[in-house]
């Protein structure tokens, strides 16, 4: 399909401002692997501090490439299916919001008055404008769902009784899930950080800052997720050389991640004394449930790679994964999407032992969680991201891919670099090795009387696989951005493959349809977090002042000193 200019370049600047910005976070990450296993002994390298770095390394790839992705994503999977292009003066004021609120935040971190991570972490105090650009970011964000909504509703009044694309039907499912599950973390920041960061308040209510933030954190997870599930349903197949096996499991699959995606923040606040046990539980319960989806796209997605296999003349009972085309250069989307779902194997296993509610006991804040989500966010999405967004540069830039040989290796470095990587995290977490710590000031520098021998396999591990990691993200950047200074050597189009399904279902109108799932989704969401709600109010407990990460003590009476 042929695209207007202005469309275009809207789609390449949402890819490439995050993706130049990854230089920095893949530093940090690399960073960070270098303080944890002790080689640096120091609280801060090149004047940027761990806790700054280590803010600077989630709120890039986390909050910023996955948010400025999905929306680039979505224009395009729109354009696309409904061969028409969003409302342009829309979708650029959306893009004008999120690129000034990634501004603010990204100077806050970089002057280093945001040390706050990812996660916000109340009591810990960041700069009004790291919260003002957050919101900014997340509000800019909202826009396009109105933008695609309208298309939509337009669409099926002239197509009433046709099955609206699969890729459709999960952007609007996702960006559902983004606008209710970030309502809560916009009345976090707008009600109770930014009144404290501007003075207002004195003290902040942790317990209620937390719990609306995980309200929106475990949702965020699947807001990542759901533009790879996207990818993997409606273009692995094709790419594999087969058939999608079912397209009404796909249905089934994102409907059920609507109601499941939210209603199980708790299970991050397992620990935290002011809910109580009934309502972890349940939380926990739904945990489960929000599995589901996950196990119905592994079984769907390896049939329909079996019949891939099949067509290409496998025999045996798993002959088919031997026949499907892992270093194809032409065909490397097939590379990045793969190792994605090896990787997420893992992943998602850590993840249910982190949410069952015992074990959590075990594992929680400690390094095996940065191992979980290293398979999952760093996995199946990452990859995704990455190699999505040199496929929709090279096709509707009209320029063929730099180094296409280097381009389809860099996903197996990575799952490789990953794999070692977080084996290293989850051993040592399992050994008692937290997260969020540099360690080389104190467990893993030996003139410490805190050190830690039994760690330090552990974190050159890490070490190990972080050091892989780098040299893959750093040769996407290449691939990347080397695409870019080619010359135009064809037509520009946007042109996204698409599997045809192997069992085509006939339309079921409740897996057509928005309004029945979304009063479901209200009715779980309210039995699920007014206990919760209440459970704060009654015990939260009194405010807490402000925090810097390196430091047990309160600023006020630092300063006092
Ligand atoms: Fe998680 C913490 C539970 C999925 C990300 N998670 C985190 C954090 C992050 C994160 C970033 O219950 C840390 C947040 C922080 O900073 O504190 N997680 C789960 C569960 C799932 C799960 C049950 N997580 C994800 C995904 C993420 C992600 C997806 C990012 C994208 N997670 C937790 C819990 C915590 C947590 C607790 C808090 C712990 C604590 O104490 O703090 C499930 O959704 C997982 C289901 C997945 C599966 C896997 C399906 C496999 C597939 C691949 C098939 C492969 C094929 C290929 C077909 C059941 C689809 C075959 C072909 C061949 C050739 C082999």
């Amino acid at each position: 399909m042929q695209i207007s200019k202005s469309f275009r370049r809207l789609i390449f600047l949402e890819l490439s401002i995050p993706l130049a910005l990854l230089t920095l976070g893949i530093y940090h990450g690399l960073l960070q692997t270098i303080y944890r296993a002790g080689v640096l002994q120091q609280p801060a390298f090149a004047k940027l501090d761990y806790y700054q770095g280590l803010t600077l390394h989630g709120v890039i790839n986390a909050i910023v490439l996955t948010t400025f992705f999905a929306v680039a994503f979505g224009h395009a999977t729109m354009a696309f299916y409904f061969k028409k292009e969003p409302n342009k003066k829309v979708a650029w004021f959306s893009f004008a919001l999120m690129t000034i609120g990634t501004v603010m935040a990204a100077w806050a971190m970089l002057a280093g008055k945001a040390s706050v991570l990812y996660t916000f972490y109340p009591p810990l105090k960041g700069h009004p404008l790291f919260y003002l650009g957050t919101a900014l970011l997340i509000v800019g964000s909202w826009i396009p769902l109105f933008n695609w909504a309208s298309m939509y509703v337009k669409w099926k009044r002239e197509n009433k009784t046709t099955k609206t694309p699969l890729a459709v039907l999960g952007t609007l499912i996702n960006f559902i899930i983004w606008f209710v599950c970030t309502l809560a973390v916009a009345y976090e920041v707008l009600v109770l950080l930014l009144p404290w960061a501007m003075g207002w308040t004195s003290t902040v209510n942790v317990t209620l800052a937390r719990t609306l933030f995980w309200f929106f954190g475990h949702a965020l997870v699947y807001f990542w997720l759901l533009p790879a599930y996207i990818m993997f349903y409606t273009m692995l197949p094709k790419l594999a050389g087969g058939k999608l096996y079912s397209d009404l499991a796909g249905r089934i699959a994102l409907f059920l991640f609507l109601l499941f995606s939210i209603p199980v923040g708790v299970h991050h606040q397992y620990s935290d004394p002011s809910i109580t046990q009934g309502v972890k539980f349940f939380q926990g319960m739904l945990t489960f449930g929000v599995a589901i989806p996950s196990f119905l796209t592994a079984f769907t997605l390896a049939a329909s790679l079996e019949y891939a296999g099949r067509r290409r003349g496998s025999k045996g009972l798993f002959g088919w994964m031997a026949k499907l085309p892992y270093f194809d250069s032409k065909n490397y989307l097939f590379s990045y999407f793969i190792c994605g779902l090896i990787l997420f194997i893992f992943g998602g296993l850590t993840g249910i032992v982190n949410s069952s509610y015992q074990l959590n006991s075990v594992v929680h804040n400690t390094a095996w969680l940065p191992g979980h989500f290293h398979m999952t966010v760093a996995g199946p999405v990452f990859l995704a991201i990455i190699g999505m967004s040199t496929y929709l540069y090279s096709t509707m830039s009209g320029k063929r891919i730099f180094l296409p040989g280097i381009n389809v290796i860099i996903p197996y470095l990575w799952m490789v670099g990953v794999l070692i990587f977080s084996t290293g995290l989850m051993w040592g977490g399992l050994l008692g090795e937290p997260r969020r710590t540099n360690l080389g000031i104190t467990y893993l520098n030996s003139a410490s009387e805190h050190f830690r021998p039994d760690w330090v396999p552990t974190t050159l591990l890490a070490l190990c696989g972080g050091i892989i990691m780098f040299v893959a993200g750093m040769l996407f950047l290449v691939v990347f951005f080397g695409t870019m200074f080619r010359k135009k050597t064809s037509s520009s189009i946007l042109e996204l493959p698409v599997s045809e399904a192997y069992h085509d279902e006939k339309r079921i109108p409740l897996f057509d349809k928005f309004k029945p799932w979304l009063v479901v989704m209200g009715i779980v969401l309210i039995i699920a977090y007014t206990p919760a709600f209440v459970n704060v109010k009654k015990n939260a407990g009194p405010g807490a002042p402000a925090f810097e990460p390196s430091n047990p003590v309160p600023i006020e009476n630092v300063s006092r000193k």
